[in-house]
């Protein structure tokens, strides 16, 4: 192989991105891929540094233009250190979350025009974009309940439904538009449905290549 294959995982709040993670990671394996698994914001120890700020400085104002800025800080790191390096070795590279998330949560959510973030993004990136995207869908309603169900609510998980439900629409308005790459799941199914549909989906993309 002569570059790996980028496969990211992205959806809203308890979609379950996290859970079906490790699912795909060990279909990968069982299939003879080497995988490198990794998150963002994160993946880099500036990257986790950056996290930080972005997830757990709640009594912090940030500006949506500063907050889009430091997940392309993050993801420039990412990048350089460890989805370039592992691409060129021919790895697998499983992310939780890439620039989808930008469009999603600062376009989206906090209503950032979609062109300054296709401007950054082809700075940054390059001609970097996933091979393949796996769109946890499921009604805001229903994530932030299972999501709930967990600790301290992080900065973003303290938004409203509003700005959630406009999250859940800008993935859907990009999964359309990009139809061969981002595959949408209906993440509401019990799990044994969603794992389901995720072996189908890489069935065919992956074992297809
Ligand atoms: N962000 C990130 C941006 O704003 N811009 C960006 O560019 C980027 C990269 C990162 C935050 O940063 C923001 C978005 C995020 O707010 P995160 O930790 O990556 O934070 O994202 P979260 O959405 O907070 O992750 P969660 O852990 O909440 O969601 P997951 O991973 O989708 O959900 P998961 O797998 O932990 O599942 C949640 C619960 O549901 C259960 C699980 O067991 C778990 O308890 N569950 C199911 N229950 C029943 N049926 C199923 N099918 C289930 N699947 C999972």
């Amino acid at each position: 192989m002569s570059r790996g294959l980028f496969i990211t995982l992205e959806g809203g709040e308890g979609a379950g991105k996290s859970t079906n993670l490790v699912f795909v990671r060990q279909w990968l394996q069982r299939e003879g891929h080497e995988v490198v698994v990794t998150r963002e914001p994160g993946g880099t120890e500036l990257g986790e540094r950056v996290r930080d700020i972005l997830l757990h400085s709640k009594q912090l104002h940030i500006a949506p233009e500063s907050e889009m800025l430091l997940m392309f800080a993050a993801r420039s790191e990412h990048i350089a250190k460890v989805i370039r390096p592992a691409l060129a070795a021919g790895k697998v590279v499983l992310c939780d979350r890439f620039t989808d998330a930008t469009y999603a949560y600062q376009g989206g959510g906090r209503g950032l025009p979609s062109e300054r973030i296709v401007a950054i993004e082809n700075w940054v990136q390059g001609d970097l974009r996933p091979d393949l995207t796996l769109l946890f869908d499921i009604p805001v309603e229903a994530g932030r309940e299972r999501a709930g169900q967990r600790g301290e609510p992080d900065r973003f998980e303290r938004e409203d439904n509003e700005f959630f439900l406009r999250v859940r629409q800008a993935y859907l308005n990009r999964a359309a538009r990009e139809p061969a790459r981002m595959r949408v799941i209906d993440a509401s199914r019990s799990l044994e449905q969603v794992e389901r549909q995720v072996t189908a989906v890489l069935e065919e993309v992956v074992r297809g290549r």
